[in-house]
């Protein structure tokens, strides 16, 4: 053996030592999931196994997405780059177009010796930076209605009643009564199950799991044993069904995500009954996506992986159920950023179970806290601060702010305001300031009688926002 290919052998060796030891990553991505849930206060909500995942790891009572739509908020957080206002803008953005040259969380750990495997919807695109798994990313191919002739029948009406709409969808929702297994998301589960009963096979081979479950995004579909797990009558509308005072123009939005569906008119407020039925449907979808998650959990047990598998839950925006009578995300109000974020380390972690950290973290954090938390560098490029010592220690401070976009605002939030500012060809045309201490529910816009919290917050925010991205200058 020559010295060259003895120090290569050499190399090799240390590579699967060391990779060995690495704990696996459970990456579960939940499209459209608010902080709707048990332990996130809301606890009327019936969500046994993600409360029991928060126990098991930290939960963060305050993270926030850095766009409120699917594609930019996972091409941001994936590649851990902020956006700006022509990078990871709608909801149809490509990481690999929008941070072309940076190495997207999958590759990075691919390129690390993990196995790398996309189930369900991760990157907005399937076929978006591909080359970062190790095998084509999966989606189940089963339909999202299950009763076809009503989905059909719900487009031909909606197109008669209202033709003026763009588009058209069926009903909004739909509670089915056959066998849950036709849903893609029971599917997604099946599958991942399946990858975790081939790696516990593999105990020397790292995996980088990621699952991306489809519910509670609209239309809230799922089997009627999840919508009775909530009564339709003691569901209560949102105390503010109405439009914040004083928010500048662009702010509020017509919920045109949801209009595009059966039943819903395309400009006037949705009615309270079918208000009500939508909060009923988003909780049966949390209720049924919940039930997904425990069996991943009870598959991480049963197989013996729960000692060396990190698991890392996140929804990928916040969602208006009704507040301010907006529906949808897409805007820069604190419902619209607030999204669920829970990291669970393996056992011989040094992090306590069933921590909370209410200091403030934002979604390009995860790519570097995964870094850390598993021995890998993190890439020059990498935006974001690992929490891992926020999750050792809950009481520092941690970031002093998060800052986000969607459309014509910037948007920054510190431990007590949330300050908004909108453009109209490069020139601020309004902004907005809430005060949580005092109005937790963003109803009044208290900036022109802060106009030095302003001043300090519009700095805070102009000198720490993201960089445009001068290839896609035109
Ligand atoms: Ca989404």
């Amino acid at each position: 053996m020559t010295r060259y290919s003895s120090c290569l052998a050499f190399l090799f060796f240390v590579n699967v030592v060391v990779a060995a030891e690495r704990p696996n990553v459970l990456f579960i991505a939940v499209d459209d999931l608010r902080p709707q849930m048990n332990c996130y206060g809301k606890d009327f909500m019936r969500t046994p196994n993600l409360d029991a995942l928060a126990s098991r790891g930290v939960l963060f009572e305050r993270a926030y997405c850095m766009v409120p739509t699917c594609g930019a908020s996972r091409a941001a957080l994936m590649t851990s780059v902020r956006p700006a206002n022509n990078r990871f803008t709608t909801h149809l953005t490509w990481a690999e177009k929008d941070a072309a040259g940076k190495i997207p969380l999958n590759r990075h750990f691919k390129n690390n010796g993990y196995t790398t495997i996309s189930l369900g919807k991760v990157f907005h695109h399937p076929t978006d930076c591909t080359d970062g798994w190790t095998k084509p990313a999966w989606r189940s191919p089963k339909p999202g209605y299950q009763d076809d002739e009503a989905r059909k029948l719900a487009i031909e009406q909606n197109k008669a009643t209202w033709p003026e709409k763009n588009s058209f969808n069926a009903a909004p929702f739909e509670s089915f009564e056959g066998p849950e297994e036709n849903y893609p998301d029971v599917d997604c589960a099946r599958e991942a199950i399946r990858y975790l009963e081939e790696f516990s096979n593999q105990p020397d081979q790292p995996f980088f799991l990621a699952v991306g479950f489809l519910k509670p995004h609209l239309p809230f579909n799922a089997p009627k044993k999840y919508w009775d797990l909530y009564d339709f009558d003691s569901i209560p509308m949102p105390d503010n069904y109405f439009h914040p005072e004083g928010a500048p123009v662009g702010a509020v939005h017509n919920s045109g995500e949801l209009r595009a569906y059966a039943g819903i008119h395309p400009r006037d407020p949705v009615d309270e009954r079918t208000a009500r039925k939508l909060i009923h449907g988003y909780y049966a979808c949390v209720s049924f996506t919940d039930a997904q998650i425990g069996k991943l959990l009870s598959a991480l047990d049963q197989l013996n992986l729960r000692d060396n598998t990190i698991v890392v839950l996140w929804g990928d925006h916040g969602w208006q159920l009704g507040e301010h009578q907006m529906w949808n995300k897409h805007s820069c109000f604190e419902t619209s950023m607030h999204a669920p974020l829970m990291i669970v380390p393996p056992a011989d972690s040094a992090i306590r179970p069933g921590s909370r950290v209410s200091s403030l973290a934002e979604f390009i954090d995860i790519y570097p806290t995964l870094c850390e938390m598993t021995g890998l560098d993190v890439p020059e490029h990498v935006e974001g601060t690992s929490l891992v010592p926020v999750m050792l220690d809950p009481r520092l401070p941690g970031k002093q702010f998060a800052i986000g976009r969607f459309g014509a605002g910037d948007t920054i939030r510190t431990d007590r305001f949330r300050f908004s500012e909108y453009r109209q060809q490069g020139n601020v045309s309004g902004n907005m300031l809430y005060d949580h201490v005092m109005d937790d529910a963003e109803n009044v816009n208290v900036a022109p009688q802060h106009a030095v919290t302003v001043e300090e917050l519009a700095h805070l925010l102009r000198s720490n926002m993201g960089k445009p991205n001068p290839k896609n200058n035109q």
